[in-house]
């Protein structure tokens, strides 16, 4: 694991976490730092992941009763980055390791808040990596999601009609249907705050209701036998078959293999 999982500082009992996923490069880092009124978080607007260790950042909201003495955002590297020596199942892995750290303190996962890019296209791997998410959270915690949408600030009716095609979409919509919310990010700290504001008000930090992947790690699963993680390495087996085929093709000519 080495320092890729930064615990300190320390948890406390009674200490909420929000949990902040999504490809990389949607928004994740800017959006804590929104949230923080700082930047605290790495961000880059490079080709290059940026964030490469799961990280938590206090939120210092002081006198808002809705909100838990001490809430935590949680930065953590898109399963589909691109980084040395690092892939998916390592960042899950780590973020299982995290998770079991900041429970065995005592601290709960309050809410999960996953973000996508206006302007990306819904690619497999999108599809693949919103499945784990789900996987991760299970039904009974839905309630306690926010599904954000960041970028397109400067052409609202591309952005209105975008959110409208992914609430109506075959992925986004059960997730909805469950409970879970949808917000715009407009990169401001307004729309930052508004977000765990939304949390806020749905109860979701008063709730008991645990992250499904969390109860699996409680029951001693390894993050390999977690739902989650059993989908997250046959996307990441796949997608090395691909590669695999695809490099035979180009090597060799075989046109014919259909990858
Ligand atoms: N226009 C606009 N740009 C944004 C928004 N959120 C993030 N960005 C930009 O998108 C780029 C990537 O943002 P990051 O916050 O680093 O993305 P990330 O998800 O943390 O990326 P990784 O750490 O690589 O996983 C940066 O240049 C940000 O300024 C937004 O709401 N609107
Ligand atoms: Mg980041």
């Amino acid at each position: 694991m080495g320092n890729r999982v930064q615990t300190a500082p320390d948890y406390l009992p009674n200490d909420s976490i929000v949990i902040v996923l999504g490809p990389t490069g949607s928004g994740k880092s800017t959006f804590i730092n929104n949230v923080v009124g700082e930047a605290v978080a790495p961000t880059s607007p490079g080709l290059d992941s940026c964030t490469t260790t799961i990280r938590g950042y206090r939120v210092p909201f002081k006198h808002d009763r809705s909100l838990p003495q001490r809430l935590f955002l949680v930065d953590t590297p898109g399963f589909d980055a691109i980084l040395d020596n690092i892939d998916a199942s390592r960042t899950f892995k780590d973020l299982c390791e995290w998770l079991k750290i900041a429970h065995c303190q005592g601290a709960t996962v309050g809410a999960m808040v996953y973000i996508f890019g206006c302007t990306n296209r819904v690619a497999n791997s999108y599809c693949e990596d919103l499945k784990i998410f789900q996987e991760m959270c299970g039904k009974d915690f839905l309630p306690k999601v926010v599904l954000c949408v960041t970028g397109g600030d400067s052409d609202k009716d591309a952005t209105d009609q975008r959110m409208e095609a992914l609430r109506q979409s075959v992925r986004w919509e059960p997730l909805l249907q469950a409970g879970a919310s949808m917000g715009h990010l407009k990169n401001s700290s307004t729309s930052a705050t508004e977000v765990v504001k939304k949390l806020a008000g749905t109860g979701a930090f008063n709730r008991t209701c645990t992250l499904a992947l969390m109860d699996e790690l409680a029951d001693h699963k390894s993050p390999d036998q977690t739902a989650s993680g059993k989908s997250l390495r046959s996307w990441f087996k796949e997608s090395r078959t691909y590669k695999a085929l695809k490099n035979l093709r180009r090597l060799f000519g075989f046109h014919r293999i259909g990858v």
